[in-house]
């Protein structure tokens, strides 16, 4: 769109878009390159009437409140590019990390969906993986290593209304926070699970994860390691999540696509994000995938069929031991089945339950 006093402006690009609020101001400059939203609405609502009568309606003093109530009563609302999700820190991650492509793909998702960075929170724990939401204009909370789930379960239960994302790392999921896995997948938390496997704890320099290969040397095995790696998809289809997905970081655009399917679906879902770590891990590297990666959406397209998915996801691994094998990504299964935190109001209405709680009244209930 051009500045162009005489003709008449095209509203049409603007219509149905998300817009953030607080930075809708900027954002509609850097867009259009030639209007604030102010300036704009000057411009379409050429009528001083009704410019007097905003200006004497009560708490709508200032300009830019103004702005965002013509914007909402017209419908007019902006996308934000992918980049606009990111904040000004720059991260400190390795050349060549793998987790540069799954920022990207979160941003393109949220782009892609509309998603309004104040009503959405990137949860993690502790990690290379987990430093993520410090480089996103969403909220964030960076927590304790293997706890980011429990801490997103109750944002989500206190807050339903946000879109909450968990990006943590295969250590931080499969170990430490191994045992949250199961009660968020069985509760079906609306809430998405990204996991940034690069099969080895990176921030700690080189020590086997759960998902690393039998044989992976680290600094605390250095004959390499006799564990089996653990087939983390057949283990949250038998959790009960009700979307089980793979994606590659050297494919942003896939990824972008797998997660912007994990946020629309109602439910607990897992994106398990194979993403080469160049530094620790020499061994899963984007080159070793590459080849060996197949999309499994062409083949599989009933993803209710849960043994099939399961079929699948039993061969995830065989690339481990068997140099022929391919590595299948792609949503291996989806189902729907009532959010927890529905069923949490649910109670809470039949129940009369209050959110805020009297905690005296209830001290003195137990006190005899
Ligand atoms: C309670 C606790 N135990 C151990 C650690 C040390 N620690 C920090 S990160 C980490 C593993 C990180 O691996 P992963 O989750 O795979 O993330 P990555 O760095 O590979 O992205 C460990 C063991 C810690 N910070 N807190
Ligand atoms: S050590 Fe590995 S995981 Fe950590 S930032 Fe560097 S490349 Fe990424
Ligand atoms: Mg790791």
């Amino acid at each position: 769109m051009v500045k162009d006093p005489e003709g008449e402006p095209d509203l049409a690009g603007f219509k149905n878009k998300g817009m953030c609020h607080e930075h809708a101001d900027e954002t509609f400059k850097r867009s259009t390159g030639h209007f604030t939203i102010n300036e704009f609405l000057r411009y379409v609502i050429k009528d001083p009437n009704i410019w007097l009568m905003l200006d004497k309606q009560q708490g709508f003093s200032d300009e830019k409140q103004k702005g965002e109530m013509i914007m909402e009563a017209l419908d007019v609302k902006l996308q934000l590019k992918p980049k606009e999700y990111r904040s000004a820190i720059e991260p400190t991650w390795c050349a060549g990390c793998g987790d540069f492509a799954v920022t990207a793909a979160i941003c393109n998702a949220f782009s892609q969906l509309n998603v309004n960075p104040d009503e959405a929170i990137i949860v993690s724990g502790i990690g290379c993986s987990s430093r993520l939401p410090l480089w996103m204009r969403t909220f964030g909370f960076h927590s304790c290593h293997g706890r980011a789930l429990p801490v997103a379960i109750g944002i989500k239960l206190a807050r339903p209304e946000l879109l909450v994302m968990v990006t943590i790392g295969d250590g931080d999921a499969f170990s430490i926070g191994g045992g949250h896995l199961p009660h968020a997948a069985r509760r079906n938390i609306d809430i998405t699970l990204v996991v940034m496997d690069n099969q080895i704890y990176a921030l700690t320099k080189k020590q086997v994860s759960p998902t690393s290969r039998e044989g992976m040397k680290g600094s605390t095995t250095p004959y390499g390691t006799i564990d089996s790696p653990m087939n983390t998809l057949t283990m949250m289809l038998t959790y009960g999540a009700t979307f089980v997905a793979q994606a590659f970081a050297g494919n942003p655009k896939v990824t972008g696509d797998i997660i912007k399917q994990a946020i629309e679906h109602k439910g607990f879902s897992f994106v398990n994000i194979l993403s080469p770590c160049p530094t620790f891990n020499t061994v899963d590297t984007f080159d070793y995938y590459r080849p060996r990666i197949y999309n499994i959406d062409e083949t599989h397209r009933d993803k209710t069929d849960r043994m099939k998915a399961f079929e699948i996801a039993e061969s995830a691994l065989n690339h481990t031991i068997n140099p022929e094998a391919k590595v299948p990504v792609g949503i291996f299964y989806k189902a729907e089945k009532p959010v927890y935190e529905s069923r949490v109001a649910g109670l809470k209405g039949k129940y009369h339950g209050a959110d805020i709680t009297d905690l005296k009244a209830i001290y003195n209930k137990f006190r005899t």
